[in-house]
């Protein structure tokens, strides 16, 4: 019918101009999140965002609806500059302070938690936009009661691991081996990236039993898989592969082996799948949130 089409296509103009404006100033950018151990939001991705398994990741979904969790390698702030504790209050360390993330504060002691004992420990951090820096991973402090929120004081000066990172991460992934402390039950590992080639800063908290009869109440955290995270890729609003040409990708990326050497087409390619996501969601009814990022 001429008309049906005609309106279809004027909702695809309509989507493909406002991705245009979108896109111009606040492209939101794409980061990563701690697979090992697993961050929450990592976690709750695992498990699916439109159907979570543990009743913390529906909780949050009922919460704060999905877009959190397609959104897993977002958690930042744009200017951090350094200024963590200036700009992240004691309570908010897990969402970095920001309204979209507020379910991962949740003092819950249901999370989905990963199991770990004193000594050295392999960090992962799947990166699907590399940049240089430096990621500090902490330990909260012996005694620290996870019931309650979590606080810049809770965690343990020293760090437990240090790692600078560069603007390549192997197969999308940085890992790099830390040392952890002695500790009992449960506690809560936090990751601090700073770039040092822009203010942008990255926070994520990850759920660690120490000890067998924390770990056998805990449920178990499982990272995403490649292909659940290339399921989800098209619900994101963050971008999988750089941000506005100022990053190289992952070298294992889709992207990476198809990228033209022009920005423009893969620009313009960005928008035209996102005029398509765009109508798709009017279609759906789904609500998209942008101006939180
Ligand atoms: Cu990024």
């Amino acid at each position: 019918m001429p008309s049906t089409r005609r309106t279809a296509a004027g909702v695809a103009a309509l989507s493909a101009a406002a991705a245009l404006v979108g896109l111009t100033p606040t492209t939101a950018a794409a980061h990563g999140a701690v697979f090992n151990p697993v961050s929450r939001v990592a976690a709750c991705y695992a498990e699916g965002p439109e159907s979570p398994d543990s009743q913390v990741c529906k909780d949050l979904v009922a919460d704060s609806g999905t877009q959190p969790l397609y959104d897993w390698n977002e958690v930042n702030i744009a200017n951090a500059d350094g200024n963590h504790k200036a700009l992240i209050p004691d309570g908010k360390l897990c969402s970095a302070n920001r309204a979209k993330y507020r379910a991962l504060d949740w003092a819950r002691t249901d999370w989905p938690a990963t199991a770990v004992s004193a000594g050295a420990f392999d960090f992962r951090i799947r990166a699907t936009a590399a940049h240089s820096g430096t990621m500090t991973m902490y330990v909260t402090k012996a005694g620290f009661d996870p019931t309650q929120p979590l606080k810049w004081s809770d965690l343990d000066a020293t760090p437990v691991a240090v790692y600078n990172t560069t603007r390549t991460a192997t197969d999308g992934y940085y890992a790099f081996t830390g040392n952890l402390p002695a500790r009992s039950g449960r506690h809560v590992v936090y990751m601090v990236w700073q770039r040092n080639d822009s203010p942008e800063a990255f926070y994520s908290c990850s759920d660690v039993t120490f000890g067998t009869a924390a770990a056998a109440t805990a449920a178990k955290a499982e990272a995403p898989t490649e292909a659940e995270l290339a399921a989800g890729a098209e619900l994101s609003t963050v971008s999988h592969a750089g941000h506005g040409g100022d990053e190289q990708p992952p070298a294992l990326s889709a992207e990476a082996a198809a990228a033209p050497d022009s920005p423009l087409p893969m620009a313009l390619a960005g928008a035209g799948a996102l005029a398509v996501f765009g109508a798709g969601s009017l279609l759906l009814g789904r609500r998209r949130d942008s101006s939180a990022s």
